[in-house]
């Protein structure tokens, strides 16, 4: 069975994992502003653990449709002193960044995933992975940048697109000499994806999974739940109210072979997960 070898961890994979989401931002689609200072950021990993976080995912620039780019020095601000703390607390700390130079810092605190929604496609980014002998990495698809990809999103099948593009960065990457057990993929819901093209990498989720690779999704509280749910008379449900869709969501995209959740509400996944797993290894 698969494990995704990490900086200090060697995370057994025979067990879907929840990767719980802490946002150490003002603006965050979601749940911007609730922890964007060190100290609430910090207790917000604690209340993750307790609730049954397997990984934690601390991220320090949005990512939303239409989000600002975050000048350097303020997202190293964000983010290092929350990551500085989070490496003591027992678990595998990933970091969602982009940038080089934050990812440089923060595997120098010993953090354990990389995880890139540009797939490591900014100068740089790629050799530091490469440069380090054992972090984990996780390599997300997206169509275009956050500024446009809503604006224009793909067009046509995207689940071969998505495909072809995580297998050729995957390959580069390997290529550099990084191992395949250290990287895993994401389909990357909503970016750059219209509503239909989202659910078809779930409904066809096993054609993404033929790459060989773990493959991590995140589909909670994002507009395209909102867009299953809205009744044709009423307004879409705000991100905070979107929480039982991302939990169906979640728990599919483990029935369909996803061995990784990135989720804002761990405890509600973790339940749902313990009862699909109460009937997967038991009947
Ligand atoms: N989604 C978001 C951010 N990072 N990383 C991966 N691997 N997969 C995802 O689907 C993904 C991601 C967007 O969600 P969130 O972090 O809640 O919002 P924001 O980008 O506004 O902070």
């Amino acid at each position: 069975m698969s494990c995704w070898k990490t900086t200090r961890y060697e995370i057994d994979l025979a067990r879907p994992r929840v990767m719980g989401i802490v946002n150490v931002t003002p603006d965050s689609f979601s749940d911007g502003g609730r922890h964007a200072d060190a100290a609430s950021a910090l207790r917000h990993c604690e209340q993750l653990l307790r609730e049954g976080a397997d990984i934690l995912d601390i991220g320090g620039e949005s990512t939303r449709p239409g989000s600002p780019a975050v000048p350097l020095h303020e997202e190293l601000a964000r983010v290092l002193p929350v990551v500085r703390e989070a490496v003591g607390l027992n678990v595998p700390v990933s970091v969602d960044t982009a940038k080089p130079e934050v990812m440089a810092a923060v595997l120098d605190l010993g953090a354990d995933i990389l995880n890139d929604v540009w797939a490591l496609r900014r100068p740089g980014a790629a050799e530091v992975v490469a440069g380090h002998p054992a972090c984990g990495v996780c390599l997300m698809h997206m169509h275009r940048d956050p500024q446009t990809m809503q604006a224009a999103p793909m067009a046509g099948d995207a689940v071969p697109q998505v495909l072809l593009f995580l297998e050729q960065a995957a390959q580069a990457l390997q290529a550099r000499g990084v191992h395949r057990s250290r990287i895993v993929l994401d389909p990357g819901i909503g970016f750059g994806k219209t509503v239909a093209q989202n659910f078809a990498l779930l409904a066809r989720q096993d054609e993404l999974l033929a790459a060989g690779y773990p493959l991590l999704v995140g589909w909670s509280r994002k507009s395209s739940i909102g867009a299953a749910v809205q009744g044709s008379a009423t307004a879409p449900p705000p991100p905070e109210a979107r929480v039982a869709g991302s939990v169906a969501a979640a728990l599919m995209a483990v029935e369909r072979g996803a061995r990784i959740v990135r989720v804002h509400d761990v405890r509600e996944t973790v339940q749902a997960l313990a009862v699909w797993r109460q009937v997967r290894e038991n009947y």
